[in-house]
Order: C-alpha cells, then structure tokens, then sequence
C-alpha cells in the first residue's frame, strides 16, 4: 500500500503550546539511550519550572500495563495485525486516559518513552505491515494526535549491540533476530524523521551519555525558540 498526502492529513497536536504543555516522544533502537537521557531531560525541565509526566509504551495505564505484558510475552508468535492494533489499543487508552488530561495543566511537559513511531518502524518496516497501514489504523481520534517534538536517538547495530551485552539483557525475541532486520528498523527510523522532518529531530546517540543529554537540550531550546 502506498503511503498518500492524504493520509497526513488528519494527524494534528494538541492545542496546548499557549499553556506551554508540550507533548515530546523519545524513540530509537533498542539501546539507544532512551530511558537514560529520558531521565535527564526531565531533570533539566524540572530546573526549568515545568511540570514533567513520563509514560512508557507500551503501558501507562492499569490497561496498557496489562497489554504490555500480554504483547511483549507473545513477542513473535501474535500474528503482526494483531500485534499493531493491541499497540494502538493501548496507545488509545493513554492518550484518553492520561496524555490529554496532563497537558491540560499548563507548564506541564508529558514525554513518551516510545510512542506512534515505533509502531511505524516495529510494525510497518519490521514486521512488513507497511507504514501505510499504520498510518492508515492511527487516523481517527485519538490516535490521530502526535507529539510536538519527538527527538529520535540514532546509533548503529554494533553500538546498540554493545551496550545491551554490556547492560547484560537476556536474549529475547528482538536479540533473537538476524542482523538485516535491524538495519531494516534502523532504515525505518531514518525514513520516519524524513516523513515527519518538523516533529522528529535526529539526534546523535552514540556519544558519552552526558554529550547526548546536551545535544536533547539544545534541540529543545531551538525548538522553543522557533515555536
Ligand atoms: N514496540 C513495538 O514493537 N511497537 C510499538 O508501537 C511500541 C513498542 C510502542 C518495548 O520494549 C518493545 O516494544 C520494544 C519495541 C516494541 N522492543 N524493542 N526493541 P521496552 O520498552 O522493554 O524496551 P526498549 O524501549 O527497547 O528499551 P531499551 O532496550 O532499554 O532501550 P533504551 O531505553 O533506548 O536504552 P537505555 O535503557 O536507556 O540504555 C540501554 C543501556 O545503554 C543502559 O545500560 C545504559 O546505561 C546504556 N546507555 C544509554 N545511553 C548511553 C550512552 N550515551 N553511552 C553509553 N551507554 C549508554
């Protein structure tokens, strides 16, 4: 399935920045650094006199903490359709649930540790869905909300690859695959930062943490400069 303009055109953000509530999603392989640089991100905003909520996906509700469990146990052995709507399922929920309730506090900052995209990568590349239809099953509300800012944690295999050895992660179903599905993921990633270049900014995580962190911040800065 061909991925058409029109598809884009229902996506939209929340109506919050006049509040100054920001939606940010964090994304990346495995190993990128996500829930580490996560962590200072939401130190530095908290300096910065920002309310901060952080969920992760799936999960964040009592449903999608269920959901979490149930997909992640299946890894592999769901059919990858129903793998994509229990995604979106559990996304829905938190977006109803949580997402849209915190940003209605202002000065709030909700970060996502993963959110639509690595359904478009996982799902669409990984598991040959195509994005298309990705696009196509978050196209009704509320699964039609994306984050103002999505910084994408880019590494290669072999940095991901060390720091979960290093990190000594069981082997699971993702460690289990072959080395040109995760260049596939990698790709899709890139691909993703093409299609949606004014949300999602690359930012280079093979540097010491620390280097990481700073690269996050000045992004942000910038972004709120531009806004
Ligand atoms: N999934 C999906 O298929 N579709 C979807 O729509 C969604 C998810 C939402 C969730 O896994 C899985 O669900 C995920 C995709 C799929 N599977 N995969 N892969 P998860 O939440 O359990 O795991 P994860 O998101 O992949 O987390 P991760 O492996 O922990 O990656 P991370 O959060 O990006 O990395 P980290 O924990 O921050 O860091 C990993 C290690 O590297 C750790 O020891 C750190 O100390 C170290 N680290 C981090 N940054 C650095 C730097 N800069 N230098 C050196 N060392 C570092």
């Amino acid at each position: 399935m061909q991925i058409t303009q029109k598809q884009f055109d229902n996506f939209q953000v929340p109506d919050t920045i006049k509040n100054k509530s920001f939606f940010v999603s964090f994304e990346g392989f495995e190993g990128a650094g996500k829930s580490t640089i996560l962590k200072y991100f939401m130190e530095y905003l908290k300096t910065q006199g920002f309310n901060v909520v952080v969920f992760r996906e799936p999960g964040g509700t009592e449903f999608g903490e269920k959901l979490r469990d149930a997909i992640l146990s299946q890894r592999g052995k769901l059919s990858a359709l129903a793998e994509a709507y229990l995604f979106a399922s559990a996304r829905a929920e938190l977006l109803e649930k949580m997402i849209f309730k915190k940003l209605e506090e202002p000065s709030t900052v909700v970060i996502l540790d993963r959110f639509i995209d690595s359904s478009l990568v996982y799902q669409g590349v990984g598991a040959n869905l195509g994005m298309s239809l990705i696009l196509e099953i978050h196209s009704h509300y509320p699964l039609n909300y994306l984050p103002h800012l999505t910084f994408l944690l880019d590494i290669d295999l072999e940095t991901s690859r060390d720091r979960m050895k290093k990190r000594g992660t069981s082997k699971d179903y993702f460690e289990l695959q072959d080395d040109e599905y995760f260049k596939k993921l990698i790709e899709g990633y890139r691909v993703v930062a093409q299609m949606f270049a004014n949300r999602v900014k690359i930012i280079d995580a093979k540097s010491s943490e620390v280097i990481v962190k700073d690269r996050v911040i000045e992004c942000w800065q910038r972004y709120l400069r531009d806004i």
